[in-house]
């Protein structure tokens, strides 16, 4: 890769993505058809940059390395967002500004493409050839933790007992680092291991992580009250029409946003931990800009 940025990482990515979900037996090619309509349509890729500019910034510069881990963790985001779209749980019918999964292919067919991927995310990790047998076990282990029921499968579960219940600030904290800084603690973490970081690199990491997915939860919930559908490529006013307990509504907007920033602050403060190379400064600002996105 020359240069990292985020159009260098989505085409590697993508490229990389296209290939893993391919059918080898033409017979299963209804389920591939499904998963790679999920995990190949649109998305900014956040994730997966992520993965990349911390293998960077732990050193790591064959970048061909973290490909793998990086589609994983984009394989099991994408299955949670087609679950999350289903009638069942947020009943969604747009998704990256297209119809979601289940409006496309029908529910039971989204539901076990979802599965298709979420496991396929597991298969990948393990077998990352340009890594070692330990490298890919740590990746396997750190992954199943942050997705599953203490990382993001737990914080949906808490997401849908809260809804149209009352919260406050420290449950609403709690279950969006499990919801959404989880999967970015994982991204993040899958980086440091590919390039054989130290344990005190992953626990910077991890502090990054974790500042940066709060604010990026937060920020998602006040473009649910602000933002433009278009722009989004989702349904927006979700939250409110639910009564749905968010930061915006426990903190009030300016709250909200005044939590965003801060935050944003932190996580780029803990990308300092990482020097003055490109890839750190790339964590900086992507952090600063994360209370101003706009999708
Ligand atoms: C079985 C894999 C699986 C999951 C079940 C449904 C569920 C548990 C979890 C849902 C978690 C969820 C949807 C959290 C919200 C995270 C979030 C802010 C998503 C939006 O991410 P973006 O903006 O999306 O990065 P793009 O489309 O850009 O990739």
């Amino acid at each position: 890769m020359a240069s990292l940025t985020a159009d260098s990482v989505r085409a590697e990515v993508e490229a990389a993505l296209s290939a893993l979900l391919s059918a080898r037996d033409e017979r299963d090619s209804e389920i591939y058809e499904i998963m790679r309509y999920s995990a190949l349509g649109g998305g900014k890729r956040v994730r997966a940059f992520l993965s990349y500019a911390f293998f960077g910034a732990c050193g790591g510069r064959e970048f061909e390395k973290v490909t793998d881990y990086a589609c994983a963790v984009e394989m099991i985001h994408a299955a949670s967002l087609v679950h999350d779209d289903l009638p069942a749980l947020d009943n969604d019918d747009m998704r990256r500004g297209r119809p979601s999964c289940h409006r496309a292919y029908g529910e039971a067919q989204a539901i076990v493409a979802a599965d298709g991927l979420f496991i396929k995310a597991f298969e990948v990790a393990s077998a990352n050839s340009f890594c070692t047998p330990a490298q890919n076990a740590a990746a396997v282990n750190l992954l199943a933790r942050m997705a599953g029921p203490d990382g993001m499968c737990g914080g949906q579960m808490t997401d849908i007992r809260t809804e149209s219940g009352r919260s406050d600030i420290e449950l609403l904290k709690r279950l969006d680092t499990q919801k959404t800084s989880c999967l970015i603690n994982a991204a993040c973490g899958l980086g440091c291991i590919a390039a054989g970081a130290d344990e005190a690199q992953l626990a910077s990491a991890a502090e990054y992580a974790y500042k940066l997915g709060l604010a990026f939860q937060i920020r998602d919930d006040i473009l649910d009250i602000e933002g433009d559908s278009s722009v989004l490529g989702k349904t927006v006013g979700k939250d409110a029409a639910s009564e749905k307990p968010t930061y915006p509504s426990v903190l009030g907007l300016d709250g909200a946003k005044r939590a965003c920033i801060a935050l944003s602050h932190n996580a780029a403060r803990a990308a300092e931990k990482f020097g003055a190379n490109e890839y750190a400064a790339a964590l900086r600002t992507l952090a600063l800009k994360m209370a101003e996105r706009q999708n």
